[in-house]
């Protein structure tokens, strides 16, 4: 399906937003008392209430028929079969098999992918028992204190999000996160470190990301300024990749190697030996929770109806504002501190799989695809970004989600949180009328010109929809789930849109670009000519560069 806007369910859909566009979500609660119960369920560990959404029973039977008519069950079922959906890069998704429950194969080219992944975690449960508990020595015979893990985008984004989340009772090992090729990144990590004390996770799944090798020479110069001998290598630097031959190259020993698979990408690879920092942080039994909270989700997508389908649900909705609304961007809100980086791991996923512009069969899409995530933990937001969301021009769809309790109790603090969490997303709904603001002003003793003058800026329109995630504790299986959750949302869409969610093209360009001219910088003559502007750039950098 590419040619959407000639479909029917596609039609009937902008048809009926043009009905439904003059409705406000006031009066679809109050014509409705049966909203909240039918709007809302629960998958595993997380309850979904969607009824604050510009959505009727028949909003939702349209959409549905459009998940009918892009073949949505069976694209599903071809995700999780192993089909290589990834055709660009002849490719299966099957991160689902890395968390999965059981031991029902998982078939890949005739071939069972699930011992090798049994295989694997058994080796990160190992490593990672004997450095936690101080087996493990460093070439001084002294235990490891800190694990440096150097990777850069989906070998950084997911495990440091999960490890912020999730290391709040602090484990045995201080675990950091190298991603950024400014030297800043790695020498103001590496400050407070002793070398004799610090286990470095080279994660690469391609062994060749430019900015990670060279974080991981640096470090290695580091460590060996101190250790002196190249052997002691081996019990301070272990590599998680696919490429055997690159680790070698670098010279990590490959019994030291963490292996995983083309069949998984990168920014779903958390779920791989890309976890070990993860392991290494929480332990092995929390990263098994996790592991198992997203094989919950999984279960729960593959198996349930598409209406009680939670990523099913959100992802429809999420194209209902997207395509018909024409909303460009989607703000997660969690309130929960520990969820401060959720943003960004989820941007990755979202953004990099739905940036797409040409259909599967390469033919420009006529139709909005992707949204710009973006987002952060409330109740800072309410105090920043939060009035453009209130009264500004754009409509900007925005998840909320929340923990009924809290890891970290402190007075009325939790209560505060949630009575936060509630009201932003009634005052985003319901809005203030003219009635209501005159009558507040009143009260506050305004009149005439004052309170005329004063009016229009009190008035807030409402009408602005979100959808509303609650769990009990964010712990590691519900984060899994979580995780899972927008994962899938985020195939759904990609179903829906006729995309490839599951390459990246977009991210090489700029990578190409970035060789040719670290060789200019460095007096290269030019590989091919740049426009007047990079040019006119490049001559200044090189006029001003220092320390480089
Ligand atoms: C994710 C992307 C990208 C990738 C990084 C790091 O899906 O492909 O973010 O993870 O470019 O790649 P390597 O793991 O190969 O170093």
């Amino acid at each position: 399906m590419t040619e959407h806007s000639r479909t029917p369910a596609w039609n009937a859909l902008e048809q009926h937003q043009r009905e439904l566009s003059s409705l406000h979500l006031r009066d679809l609660f109050a014509r409705d008392p049966g909203r909240f119960e039918r709007f809302s369920l629960h998958a595993g560990p997380l309850f979904l209430d969607y009824s604050k959404n510009r959505i009727t029973d028949e909003t939702l039977a349209l959409l549905l028929a459009l998940a009918q008519e892009a073949r949505l069950p069976e694209w599903i079922d071809r995700l999780f079969r192993g089909e290589r959906v990834n055709d660009t890069e002849h490719r299966a998704a099957l991160h689902m098999a890395l968390r999965q429950q059981g031991d029902t194969p998982v078939l890949l080219d005739g071939k069972d992918v699930i011992p090798g992944v049994r295989q694997v975690l058994s080796h990160m449960r190992r490593f990672s028992e004997s450095v936690r508990s101080g087996e493990w020595r460093g070439y001084t015979g002294q235990p490891i204190t800190d694990v440096v893990n150097i990777g850069i985008g989906g070998s950084d984004l997911g495990p440091a999000m999960v490890v912020s989340a999730l290391d709040a009772d602090c484990g045995p090992l201080r675990v950091h996160f190298v991603s950024n090729v400014d030297g800043a990144d790695l020498a103001g990590t590496l400050r407070a470190l002793d070398p004799a004390q610090t286990l470095f996770v080279v994660a690469s799944k391609t062994f060749t990301t430019q900015e990670t090798l060279l974080n991981a020479r640096s470090a290695r110069d580091w460590f060996l300024a101190q250790a002196r001998d190249p052997k002691h290598v081996a019990r301070h630097f272990v590599a998680v990749s696919t490429q055997r031959d690159e680790v070698v190259r670098f010279g990590i020993d490959p019994s030291n190697m963490f292996e995983f698979w083309d069949w998984v990408g990168g920014r779903y690879s958390l779920w791989s030996a890309i976890g070990l920092p993860i392991a290494l942080a929480i332990g092995m039994d929390r990263f098994d929770a996790l592991l198992a909270g997203a094989g919950e989700m999984d279960e729960h997508f593959r198996r349930s109806p598409l209406p009680q389908n939670m990523p099913v649900l959100l992802g429809l909705i999420g194209v209902w504002y997207a395509n018909f609304f024409g909303a460009q961007t989607h703000a997660i809100l969690p309130y929960d501190q520990g969820m401060h980086r959720f943003v960004s791991h989820i941007q990755q996923v979202v953004m990099e799989s739905s940036g797409k512009s040409v259909t599967r069969d390469g033919r420009p899409v006529d139709h909005a695809t992707g949204t710009v995530v973006w987002g952060g933990p409330g109740t800072n937001g309410q105090h920043a970004y939060f009035q453009l969301l209130h009264q500004g021009t754009v409509l900007v769809p925005a998840d909320f989600l929340a923990p009924m309790e809290s890891r970290t109790p402190l007075g009325e603090h939790h209560r505060v949180l949630l009575s936060n969490f509630l009201a932003q997303p009634e005052a985003l709904m319901r809005g203030k009328t003219a009635a209501e603001a005159r009558a507040e002003l009143e009260r506050a003793g305004l009149s005439g010109e004052a309170l005329e003058r004063l009016l229009p800026h009190r008035c807030f329109p409402g009408n602005r929809p979100s959808n509303s995630l609650l769990f009990q504790k964010l712990d590691p299986r519900t984060l899994g789930a979580l995780i899972a959750l927008y994962e899938h949302k985020t195939f759904v869409q990609s179903v829906l849109w006729d995309i490839n969610a599951f390459d990246q093209w977009g991210v090489e360009l700029g990578k190409q670009l970035a060789r040719d001219l670290l060789a200019e910088l460095s007096g290269a003559p030019e590989r091919a000519p740049h426009d007047a502007s990079t040019r006119g750039l490049l001559d200044y950098v090189r006029r001003h560069l220092q320390n480089g």
